[in-house]
C-alpha cells in the first residue's frame, strides 16, 4: 500500500515542537545551575512525557493525509460500487435535487437533529484535494468540499460513552433492506480535521455516481470507508449489535475495520 506523507506544516505539531525546543534550550542553559538541585530529575521526567506526546502526534493515526494541488486532479473521478442506488425512496429524493432530503444525526447525543442539504452547506466548510485508494487496485485524486464532521458533532453534542460514528447509506447492496451499505469510524477519526461530509466534488455538486447528496471522506483510510448516499448518522458505544457486529458492509465480509493507508 502507498504511504501518505505527513504534512510538514501541521501547525499543532510545529507549536509543540517549538514549545519543546524552548524547554530544551532552557534545560541546557540551566544545566550548570540546576544539576545539583533536588527537583532537576523530576523536571526531566516531565520533559520525557512531553516528548512522548509529540511522538504520538507523528503517528499515522493523528497525522494529516497528503493534500495535492489542482494540477494533480484526475481528469475524471470514477465511480465504484453502487452508481445509482436501487431504492425508490432515494430516487424520489434525487428527482427533486435532494430538496426534501435531510441527514438524521442521533444515537448517543444530547441533541439529535436533522440537517437539510442547505443547512449543511451553511455550516463551516473545508476543501481538500486528496488521493482515494480502492482495494480493487485503482486510485484517483479529487477535490472534495464539505462540512467537517466535528462541526456536526458540536451541534449534536456526543454523550461521553459514544465511541463510534456509524454512517447508514441509501443503497441496498443485494435485494434486501437489511443489506444496505454502512460504515463506521471511531471518535478520533470522526474529529480529525480532514474527516468531512462532502457535498461537492471538483467544484460542482457531488454526482449521484459518487454519492450524492453527501458522502464521507476519511482521508487516511481506504475507499470502502468513504460511505456514499448518507441517510443517517448514529453515535454508538459499540457496533456489536449492528448487523454482523464488524462495523461496516465490507467488514462484515472480512475486510479490516481500520483500513489505514
Ligand atoms: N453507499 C456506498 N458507499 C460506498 C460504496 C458503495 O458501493 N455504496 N463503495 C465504496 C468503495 S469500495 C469505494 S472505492 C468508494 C468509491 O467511491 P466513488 O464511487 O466516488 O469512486 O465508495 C465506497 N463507498
Ligand atoms: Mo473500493
Amino acid at each position: 500500500m502507498k504511504r501518505r506523507n505527513e504534512r510538514p506544516e501541521n501547525p499543532r505539531r510545529q507549536f509543540l515542537v517549538r514549545a519543546l525546543g524552548g524547554a530544551g534550550t532552557f534545560l541546557v542553559a540551566g544545566c550548570n545551575r540546576l544539576s545539583s538541585t533536588q527537583w532537576f530529575p523530576k523536571f526531566l521526567a516531565v520533559g520525557e512525557r512531553l516528548s512522548s506526546a509529540t511522538q504520538h502526534l507523528a503517528t499515522p493515526r493523528k497525522s494529516m493525509a497528503q493534500e495535492f494541488s489542482e494540477a494533480d486532479l484526475s481528469p475524471r473521478f470514477r465511480s465504484n460500487g453502487t452508481a445509482v442506488p436501487d431504492n425508490p425512496q432515494y430516487q424520489a429524493l434525487a428527482r427533486n435535487a435532494f430538496a426534501d432530503w435531510a441527514l438524521e444525526v442521533g444515537g448517543l447525543v444530547e441533541q439529535p437533529t436533522k440537517l437539510t442539504l442547505a443547512q449543511l452547506r451553511h455550516l463551516p466548510s473545508r476543501t481538500q484535494i486528496t488521493r482515494h485508494d480502492c482495494v480493487e487496485g485503482w486510485s484517483a485524486i479529487g477535490k472534495w468540499t464539505g462540512v467537517p464532521l466535528h462541526e456536526v458533532l458540536a451541534l449534536v453534542r456526543p454523550q461521553p460513552q459514544a465511541r463510534y460514528v456509524v454512517f447508514y447509506c441509501a443503497d441496498p447492496m443485494e435485494d434486501s433492506e437489511a443489506s444496505k451499505y454502512y460504515e463506521s469510524v471511531d471518535m478520533e477519526d470522526a474529529r480529525h480535521p480532514q474527516t468531512i461530509l462532502a457535498y461537492d466534488l471538483n467544484g460542482a455538486a457531488l454526482p449521484i455516481a459518487n454519492g450524492a447528496p453527501i458522502r464521507v471522506r476519511v482521508e487516511r483510510q481506504l475507499g470502502y470507508k468513504m460511505a456514499k448516499y448518507l441517510m443517517r448518522i448514529e453515535l454508538v458505544e459499540s457496533f456489536a449489535q449492528i448487523r454482523d457486529g464488524k462495523g461496516g458492509y465490507w467488514e462484515d465480509q472480512g475486510y479490516e475495520w481500520y483500513a489505514g493507508i
